[in-house]
């Protein structure tokens, strides 16, 4: 497997990373995550999404003013991937993308996402706030982000699982998103394509500004999932897929 090693540097901050992320009105949300693990007892309102074999949870994880300086925040810290490592590679052929891509995790950590490896970059202020915050709510951990930005409405992820075999696959994957809301769509992988034999309806859901999707095992084997264009959307999003990694490979 081709192996891109990043020359760009990995953030723009400048910051300590001590230094407090949430000046304004996010006291509360930042004393929860630098307290000791007691419990996962905030009050998130979480909404359960099942099908056959598809097991999510969705919540609201951050207010409307929390994301924005959150979004803002992101905006100023990521460096995302440029040249060969901004390509992706689907049966060997590889493509430019429109959306932009950045991977951030633990030292060391790399990992294929279409085609290409990723050596992740240190983890930003807002990036680990974002992670820590996560954990505090779920209970579980995460060694490795892989972040997509859109643009607006034109750009979209296609149709795909996140069943890498680096993937610790009892692990969720933690999907939180920021600006603008966009439709999510699950299909099962038995209902793709036109030889399918078995109609299972596709789920699918509104990701809103602030939002934490958690993909369960063993959703990620059964269904696959996209984000479509929709040209009416005209605002940027970005959105932070936490993953735990089981190996690293050098
Ligand atoms: O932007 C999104 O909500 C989806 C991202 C995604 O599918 C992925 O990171 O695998």
């Amino acid at each position: 497997m081709e192996k891109f090693v990043r020359e760009q540097p990995c953030s723009d901050d400048t910051e300590s990373p001590s230094k407090k992320l949430k000046p304004e009105g996010v006291e509360g949300k930042e004393q929860a995550v630098d307290a000791e693990e007691d419990d996962f007892s905030d009050p998130v309102p979480w909404q359960k999404i099942e099908s056959e074999g598809l097991d999510c949870d969705y919540a609201l994880l951050f207010t409307k003013e929390e994301a924005d300086h959150l979004f803002q925040k992101l905006e100023q810290e990521v460096v995302y991937l440029t040249g060969e490592e901004a390509k992706v590679k689907v049966f060997g052929k590889v493509y430019n993308i429109q959306r932009k891509q950045a991977t951030y995790g633990d030292t060391g950590l790399i990992y294929t996402y279409s085609g290409v490896t990723h050596l992740a970059c240190a983890w930003t202020p807002t990036v680990k706030y974002i992670r820590d915050f996560v954990t505090k709510i779920t209970g579980h951990t995460f060694n490795f982000v892989l972040i997509n930005r859109y643009k607006d409405g034109q750009d979209y992820i296609g149709e795909h699982r996140d069943d890498e075999r680096e993937l610790d696959p009892l692990s969720p994957i933690a999907s939180v998103s920021l600006g603008a809301a966009r439709d999510f769509v699950f299909r099962h992988r038995d209902a793709r394509g036109k030889q399918s034999g078995r109609h299972i309806e596709p789920v699918k859901l509104v990701l809103a500004h602030g939002s934490l999707l958690l993909m369960n095992s063993p959703t990620n084997t059964f269904w696959y999932h996209s984000l479509p264009v929709r040209k009416k959307v005209l605002l940027p999003r970005i959105n932070l897929t936490f993953r735990r990694i089981l190996s690293t490979r050098k």
